[in-house]
């Protein structure tokens, strides 16, 4: 019997429930996060002109950027797997400590190795806290014989009240891809970083922590990656969003794309190794200790 799209669609969501209002919902294709609500307040930003047509990237969230971050020739920009439909490796499972668990994969397939002909297998660990979510992100190269390489970023779309009221730590001194300005590279001189105009930018070997303040309900948000070198901060602004059909005319003062990533060296992987990554976003409530002090207790 043919799965009809309705059918298809139901089965595409998967919902982490923490309780007390804590919930993580993961659509299928592209294993995108499409809400993370904590006691109830949404922290991601998807727009309201989002395709969930199961062929386009889906505008918000966190798409998941694999084996390629940007333009492709021999594929879709930033890869094939944020349109792929991806595995339930293992249905959401509550932890001893209350926490809520779900892992999901991808491997090659007829689709994939049409665009890049290598065998791989990334499983993608989620986890629900309290006031945070966790990445945990496997890639392995089963193959005997050919290594490959590939970029891999996740494509974090944060909800904010007023995107020019953002602050973010951690960039002071890095060098930076400027796409807005023909890819020139330049060097980060501001403390915190500010977005006021059309910014499209990677930033190249940045610290394992970013802070972005006044996020939703002014609340701060602590990036913490590991294996993840480069952070892309980007907002289409009013020009560029008025480009993009899934995208609201009016909404870019209410996101902020800040993306923990392997973009400017690819990572290469020899036949029967694996290569791990992760980030944790974590919702700053003021007087929480930060995530060094709480592991030396
Ligand atoms: O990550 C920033 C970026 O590469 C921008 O250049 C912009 O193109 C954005 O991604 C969105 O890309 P998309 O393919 O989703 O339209």
């Amino acid at each position: 019997m043919a799965t009809t799209a309705a059918a298809m669609a139901a089965t595409s969501v998967v919902v982490l429930d923490r309780g007390n209002n804590t919930t993580c919902t993961i659509n299928l294709h592209g294993a995108t996060v499409v809400s993370w609500r904590v006691n109830n307040q949404e922290q991601l930003f998807v727009s309201k002109l989002a395709s969930f047509d199961g062929k386009k990237a889906i505008r918000g969230g966190i798409p998941f950027v694999f084996p390629q971050f940007g333009a492709w020739s021999f594929g879709p920009q930033h890869g094939f797997a944020r349109i792929t439909r991806w595995h339930l490796e293992r249905a959401p499972d509550r932890l001893h400590n209350g926490d809520v668990e779900a892992i999901f994969s991808l491997m090659d397939n007829e689709f994939t190795r049409s665009i890049w002909n290598y065998q791989f297998r990334i499983t993608y660990r989620l986890i629900l806290r309290e006031k945070e979510l966790h990445f945990h992100i496997g890639v392995y190269n089963p193959s005997k014989e050919l290594s490959f390489s590939f970029n891999m970023l996740l494509h974090t779309y944060l909800k904010v009240p007023d995107v020019r009221r953002c602050q973010i730590t951690g960039l002071h001194g890095c060098h930076f891809i400027d796409k807005t300005r023909e890819n020139a590279l330049y060097q980060e001189g501001r403390e915190v970083v500010t977005v006021n105009e059309w910014t499209d930018r990677i930033y190249q070997h940045t610290p394992q922590e970013h802070v972005i303040t006044n996020v939703v309900s002014g609340r701060k948000m602590r990036l913490h990656k590991y294996n993840f070198p480069d952070t892309v901060i980007w907002n289409p602004w009013i020009d560029r969003s008025r480009e993009m059909s899934d995208f609201g005319d009016d909404e870019f003062p209410n996101m902020l794309c800040v993306e923990a990533g392997n973009v400017t060296s690819p990572v290469i992987l020899l036949p029967g190794t694996a290569f791990e990554a992760s980030q944790i976003l974590q919702i700053i409530i003021e007087g929480n200790v930060s995530r060094k002090t709480k592991r030396n207790r």
